[in-house]
């Protein structure tokens, strides 16, 4: 039996709502320049860059952009995104969260972040997060997005425990292909929920007790996984 050592959590739509406000940027970006983008669309952003997500968007547009254009489309994105945060408080932490995080050190766990977004110091700062985690990697410090393993891996090297002893909390499908590329363990949540590659799922933090992480941990194997969805009566932390 694998013993979890530390628990890596993804940012938007995993700790904070954010991922809400990613999609009401993109929409007004994509509006303003008559790309059709709904959110069915919006769900192939989750946990990509960017960049990368400024292309998926554009594989509707009928305008080719230049390299410029595109910067400057990102840029203006993300002016959008970054005044849509300004309303951002500790209120827009997801439930579960911080108990989980309190829960997950008083036994001793790692925490740290595992996001591909650049935006990741000032939210954790806006939701009163900033000093919770032991190691903060993010899309600052990474060159390959999601699917691609390097952020968790990047965040298991941070907290000095190896891949095998993490366990990533994830909401969005390349995500839970990054940590599974990585060699980790998978809790899906939110849009992930349910996800047949994950280890535990359940639609938020709040329905995951303490126990169940470890058991997320014994085995990625598919007799271990099992699902909390519509699982009420599921105890939550105190
Ligand atoms: P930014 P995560 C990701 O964050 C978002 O899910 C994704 O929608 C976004 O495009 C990406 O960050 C980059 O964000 O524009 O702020 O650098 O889910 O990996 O925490
Ligand atoms: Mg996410």
């Amino acid at each position: 039996m694998k013993k979890i050592r530390a628990v890596i959590f993804d940012l938007d739509g995993v700790i904070v709502s954010t991922d809400e406000h990613h999609f009401r940027a993109w929409k007004q970006l994509a509006d303003e320049e008559g790309i059709p983008f709904d959110r069915h669309d919006n769900e192939r952003l989750r946990g990509v860059s960017r960049m990368e997500s400024l292309e998926i968007i554009m594989e509707k547009s009928s305008k080719a952009y230049s390299a410029v254009e595109k910067q400057k489309l990102a840029a203006r994105k993300n002016d959008i995104y970054r005044e849509l945060l300004k309303g951002l408080s500790p209120s827009d932490v997801l439930p579960g969260v911080t108990s989980t995080l309190q829960v997950l050190r008083e036994r001793g766990l790692k925490i740290a972040i595992g996001s591909s977004s650049k935006n990741a110091l000032p939210i954790l700062q806006a939701i009163g997060l900033a000093n919770a985690f032991d190691a903060v990697v993010d899309g600052n410090h990474i060159s390959r997005s999601k699917p691609d393993p390097e952020v968790f891996r990047l965040a298991a090297q941070r907290v000095g425990v190896s891949p095998q002893q993490c366990l990533v909390v994830e909401d969005a499908d390349a995500g839970v292909e990054a940590a599974l590329a990585a060699g980790m363990s998978v809790v899906a949540v939110g849009s992930a929920n349910g996800h047949p590659k994950a280890t535990l799922s359940a639609e938020n933090l709040a329905q995951i007790t303490p126990d169940e992480f470890l058991l997320a941990s014994v085995s990625s194997s598919a007799e271990s996984r099992v699902s909390l969805i519509d699982c009420s009566s599921t105890a939550n932390f105190t």
